[in-house]
């Protein structure tokens, strides 16, 4: 299915309940809420709701206040349709897609790994983003973008692609993002917001678990790891996830940066992480553990101590690289 069976979804229903994935990053906050805008444009009712608290740094996004956290009353929210944005499976709503009551889904989604779980799908593995697909969502509509949704979608978009520079920007991103800047965003600014922000309480801890970095297969593979002695007050594991992860891609001939830290709440869960300079797939690595993302960023949730779990996908991880580099 296409983008012309989400428009015919839209004009459809009237009255949305709006979800992305439970670790919400620029690219789930941009979607949602340039989603909403779309919505509200065609004078329609929604709501947009998380399983999870917002990361730091995002404060600058116009109208993070409508998005609701779930909780006991969420279940009297009405809605006709839910709306499922960059998440390859349902769960990755976290307990979001149990209000659902028989109600049509739609499915738009740019993973790979995507298991078309909607009654409509739109999944595109080519988009840099679940932000550019909203983008052109806008386009197919005929809908006109102000300075709000301009802003919200070319956040999502810049930091889906690293500042427009992972191997998923493609033209039709920068094309995108040139129209978007023309409503008034101060690149640079934005730029500062989502990247230039560790709070200082967040220091220590990033310089210690970046110093715990472990090297596996002659320096291919960076593996960071944030347990015990974290989170520390003020900060929260999500938060730092990020930059550890850039950090580990700066270090020259690493293929593969793996970082793993002890699920919230429940101990005996692993959330790991996994990126690839191009070379590995590591989507491949994930969907092994029942996970999945794309070819350079992909993740996984394992049960299990974080040493064991650590052994387990670097073991795997290695079998890979040797599939690759024959060594
Ligand atoms: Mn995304």
């Amino acid at each position: 299915m296409s983008i012309n069976a989400i428009c015919r979804s839209i004009k459809k229903y009237h009255n949305y309940l709006i979800v992305a994935h439970t670790n919400p990053e620029g690219d789930a906050l941009g979607a949602e809420l340039g989603f909403y805008y779309l919505v509200k444009q065609l004078g329609k009712r929604a709501t947009i709701i998380s399983d999870d608290q917002l990361p730091y740094g995002y404060d600058f996004l116009p109208g993070l206040q409508y998005i609701r956290r779930l909780h006991k009353q969420s279940s009297r929210i009405k809605f006709d349709c839910l709306v499922v944005l960059d998440c390859a499976d349902l769960k990755r709503t976290g307990g979001v897609y149990k209000l659902r009551q028989g109600q049509p889904v739609l499915n738009i989604d740019h993973h790979i790994s995507n298991q078309n779980f909607g009654d409509v799908n739109w999944v595109n593995p080519g988009s840099s983003s679940c932000s550019e697909m909203i983008y052109d969502l806008y386009k197919k509509l005929h809908l006109r973008f102000d300075q709000k949704s301009a802003l919200v979608l070319y956040t999502g978009m810049m930091t889906d692609t690293g500042s427009f520079r992972y191997s998923n920007t493609s033209s039709a991103t920068f094309s995108a993002a040139a129209e978007l800047v023309q409503y008034g965003i101060k690149v640079a600014r934005v730029y500062r917001f989502a990247y230039e922000n560790i709070p200082l309480a967040a220091v220590k801890p990033l310089l210690k678990i970046q110093s715990g970095v472990k090297f596996f297969a002659q320096g291919k593979i960076a593996v960071f790891t944030i347990d015990e002695y974290f989170p520390g007050p003020g900060v929260s594991a999500i938060d730092l996830a990020d930059q550890v992860l850039n950090f580990g891609r700066l270090i020259k001939g690493v293929e593969v940066v793996a970082l793993f830290k002890n699920n919230l709440g429940k101990r005996s869960e692993v959330r790991v992480n996994l990126r690839s300079q191009g070379k590995v797939d590591v989507n491949k690595i994930a969907a092994f553990f029942a996970g999945g993302g794309h070819k350079t960023a992909a993740g996984c949730t394992l049960a299990g101590n974080i040493q064991a779990v650590r052994r387990k996908v670097v073991a795997k991880i290695c079998s890979e690289l040797k599939i690759i580099f024959r060594c």
